[in-house]
């Protein structure tokens, strides 16, 4: 596939396929579809098309961002769990040349000691955490500044 600058993936991480299920004091209410309907929503109102891919499977977030490289001008994640402690996530982003934004529903900063870490914060080029139903969205719209400027 031809890189389309104006292209963006989604990916979500393990566990994010029950949003909405369980745990709605801490991720709110809606589901990983409702989510990324609203990320859609934004991205077609600032002329972006954006692919979703959720896995509970390290490597096949892995062989995403692998094969984005070229094919996608920006990368969202919520990395989950793996935010914490996958070097192999890390890696792959590294090795990805457009922009990253890492987003979360929660705030991992004001939760347990061992969420405070992000392994991915390094390599992305901002995070957006802690604004519920709004973050993929603000997510959506970091990017079109982004790839705007
Ligand atoms: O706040 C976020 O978006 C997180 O990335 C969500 C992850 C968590 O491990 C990160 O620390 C922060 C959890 C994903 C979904 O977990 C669920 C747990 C219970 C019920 C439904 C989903």
């Amino acid at each position: 596939m031809l890189r389309s600058p104006k292209s963006v993936l989604l990916l979500s991480g393990p566990n994010l396929d029950i949003l909405g299920e369980r745990e709605p004091e801490v991720y709110g209410q809606q589901t990983l579809e409702e989510h990324v309907s609203a990320a859609r929503l934004a991205a077609a109102g600032r002329g972006l098309t954006l692919d979703h891919l959720q896995s509970n499977a390290e490597h096949v977030l892995v062989e995403a961002i692998h094969e984005a490289r070229g094919s996608y001008g920006a990368i969202i994640i919520n990395p989950a769990a793996f935010t914490h402690y996958s070097w192999a996530i890390h890696d792959a982003l590294a090795a990805f040349d457009g922009p990253v934004v890492e987003v979360h529903l929660s705030n991992p900063a004001g939760r347990e000691q061992w969420r405070r870490t992000s392994v991915v914060s390094p390599v992305a080029t901002g995070t957006i955490a802690g604004f519920g139903r709004e973050g993929y969205r603000l997510a959506v719209e970091a990017v079109a500044a982004i790839l705007d400027t």
